[in-house]
């Protein structure tokens, strides 16, 4: 039987040596990085030296150790909640890509979308096949963060937001974190021809990401839920709700086929498919105001402008 001795961090008991399971929320602020544990903010870079970066911290294998380490015998500070204020966009150098079609509200939407061009059964066939449909997204210029504005193409007559989980991977391919991601989309241009598909995915403002990451040491359960509202004129337009159990590809494995063959130096997000489509007759408008929340992350809010 190993040893273990019993301790205390600010008033929470701990064992040493057991496995922690502390969940954290790790924010990008104008002030710093700034880690939630259960109610207490630190700010970690400001009171023990000069911070790693953001980039450093964000492909580090051990992040959720690094954090605790961090963390441990501290109380928190009321300037580190008071950072929360001045949220980022909680990403790097990282390219973000997508998985698409890994929910069967997907797959019903695309085939219809596409149905008059002659889509065929591309989207029945992806969401079947052992390979899935991974794309890029975008390149981290593209993306807001918290309270930023997203937009719709000039182009596009047929707009969407796509709510969906976000991993956080780390170089060498290990999920380091979870945040909550938009994948902006234009229905009426993918719809068209599905080798439009970069056109209707990539282009500027056409990715959100936030509030924070969740840094957890297990995956998120399937009960995980996520859910979309989309506000106008202060009422609510459409909201719906899926959970984590719906989706057909297991993250790990979406990872795994995202990394053969193709190297990531600055590791990278990658956003796991929608499980949510409002009905064909909704297109976003400029001032629309898209929620999306995931239990255990938060809520991320954006304006389309
Ligand atoms: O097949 C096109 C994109 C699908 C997608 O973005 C999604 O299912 O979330
Ligand atoms: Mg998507």
């Amino acid at each position: 039987m190993p040893r273990r001795r019993a301790g205390c961090i600010s008033g929470r008991i701990f064992v040493q040596g057991a496995v922690r399971k502390l969940i954290m929320k790790l924010y990008r602020t104008i002030s710093g990085y700034v880690v939630e544990e259960h109610d207490r903010f630190y700010l970690p870079g400001k009171d023990r030296g000069p911070g790693e970066s953001w980039q450093l911290l964000t492909t580090r294998d051990d992040l959720h150790g690094h954090l605790l380490r961090q963390i441990q015998g501290g109380n928190g500070s009321e300037a580190a909640r008071h950072a929360l204020q001045d949220l980022q966009v909680p990403i790097g150098n990282q390219e973000v890509w997508a998985a698409g079609v890994t929910y069967y509200r997907s797959r019903e939407a695309r085939i219809q979308e596409s149905k008059s061009a002659g889509g065929g059964n591309f989207y029945d066939r992806v969401y079947d096949a052992e390979r899935p449909e991974l794309f890029f997204k975008a390149t981290p210029h593209r993306v807001v963060g918290p309270n930023g504005k997203v937009a719709i193409r000039d182009d596009s007559s047929w707009s969407v937001p796509e709510p969906e989980l976000a991993l956080l991977v780390s170089p060498k391919g290990k999920i380091i974190g979870y945040t909550i991601g938009n994948d902006m989309s234009s229905r009426s241009i993918e719809g068209e021809n599905p080798l439009y598909l970069p056109q209707a995915k990539v282009y500027d403002r056409c990715c959100a990401l936030g509030p924070c990451i969740l840094v957890a040491p297990e995956p998120l359960p399937s009960s995980t839920e996520i859910s979309l509202e989309i506000m106008r004129g202060g009422i609510s337009e459409f909201a719906a709700a899926t959970t984590l159990a719906s989706m057909k590809r297991d993250p790990l494995s979406l990872v795994e086929y995202l990394y053969r063959s193709n190297s990531f130096p600055s590791g990278c997000f990658l956003l796991t498919g929608t499980g949510i489509v409002p009905p064909d007759s909704f297109t976003l408008a400029p001032g629309d105001e898209i929620r999306i929340a995931i239990t255990g992350i938060g809520t991320l809010i954006n304006t389309v402008g």
